[in-house]
């Protein structure tokens, strides 16, 4: 149809997917023939003998409104999200996985992203930075003179491990911070507010990287965490807000959000493990209607039935009711609220 046409050609940024969250199950397969390793979808699950066991058991991880509001649910999607990484060994994985969304992006124009990646969940499990670093620079760079897809990396911290550990990675990433643009926040926010960060934060901050952090749908203090990222971490608030969704319910953080031109990366998919269709569409109307620079963007594609920017984006024009017009201001938000340099963001523009 016509509108895939445009949304499809659109030149796009994407600020928000996680690295991890692009293992479909062929990747999935892949690595574990090549590196011998189990395949299970949780750490004490039964070990998946075939591809189709596991296509099955990550489709059964997709969000569904129509079963909403599941905490369990949540924890089956980390739990399978972290198991997930097992598969991940050399540089080569890295560097494949990397490729793989690259790949992707270019069949979809997007011509620049920031992606995050998750080092806390790869050192526990013994690979050495080096590992990952190399893989995701190599891939990189190709991505750059082959698919004209440029990018930067995202350092996320995981919430629901200590700050005093995602301060020992801070410092460890250090040596890796020419490809490194920013710093954020993500994994389980049940009792993680904000604030517990603001040391590792501050001093990101001082270095002069760039900040944001997730303030997901089903936080139970989504509010106070949105208030808190919003305008108190590192001193002032942080640059962007991955989600905040919930914004939305309160004129008080909408207006803290215009005033500060705090950026917002929005992944509609998403949101359905825990928002009907009928509240979604108008909570993203409400943040797009305020003025905010919202963007929109796919989180984890492989566990969302392989939902990736395009999809998300016929999904809100479909859903809000945006047209053409609309989808060209979200493109443009993108751009605006991304850390490229001014040469690159022209040049998208
Ligand atoms: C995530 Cl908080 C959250 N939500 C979705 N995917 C994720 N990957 C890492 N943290
Ligand atoms: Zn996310």
């Amino acid at each position: 149809a016509a509108e895939h046409k445009f949304v499809l050609e659109i030149p796009k940024v994407e600020l928000h997917v996680h690295l991890e969250g692009t293992i479909t199950a062929e990747l999935r397969w892949k690595f574990t023939q090549r590196n011998g390793t189990k395949l299970r979808i949780a750490k004490n699950g039964p070990e998946l003998k075939t591809i189709e066991e596991l296509r099955t058991a990550m489709d059964l991880l997709r969000p569904d409104s129509s079963r909403v509001n599941n905490d369990e649910e949540r924890f089956q999607f980390f739990e399978a999200y972290y198991e997930g990484f097992e598969c991940l060994k050399t540089k080569e994985d890295f560097f494949d996985l990397a490729m793989h969304y690259f790949e992707h992006a270019a069949t979809v124009n997007v011509r620049y992203c920031e992606l995050f990646f998750d080092p806390q969940g790869h050192t526990s499990r013994g690979t050495p930075w080096i590992v990952m670093m190399e893989g995701f620079r190599e891939a990189q760079k190709k991505a750059e003179k082959e698919l004209n897809v440029k990018s930067a990396w995202i350092m996320c911290f995981l919430r629901d491990h200590s700050p005093e550990s995602a301060m020992e990675h801070y410092r460890a990433a250090l040596p890796y911070r020419d490809i490194i643009i920013g710093i954020g926040l993500d994994s389980n926010e049940e009792d993680r507010p904000p604030v517990l960060f603001e040391e590792v934060f501050s001093l990101a901050r001082h270095d002069g990287f760039k900040l944001t952090m997730h303030c997901d749908v089903d936080s139970k203090n989504t509010h106070d965490h949105i208030r808190q990222a919003g305008s108190i971490v590192a001193g002032q608030g942080l640059d962007r807000i991955d989600h905040g969704l919930n914004a939305a319910d309160e004129q008080g953080l909408i207006n803290l959000i215009l005033k500060r031109d705090v950026g917002m990366t929005i992944c509609p998919w998403s949101y359905l493990r825990h928002t009907t269709y009928a509240e979604l569409g108008p909570k993203i109307r409400v943040l797009y209607d305020a003025g905010i620079k919202i963007s929109i963007n796919s989180d984890d594609p492989a566990y969302m039935e392989d939902c990736w920017i395009l999809e998300n984006m016929l999904l809100v024009r479909l859903l809000c009711g945006f047209d053409d017009k609309d989808i060209a201001v979200l493109a443009r938000n993108a751009v605006n609220i991304s850390w490229a340099t001014s040469t690159v963001k022209e040049d998208i523009l």
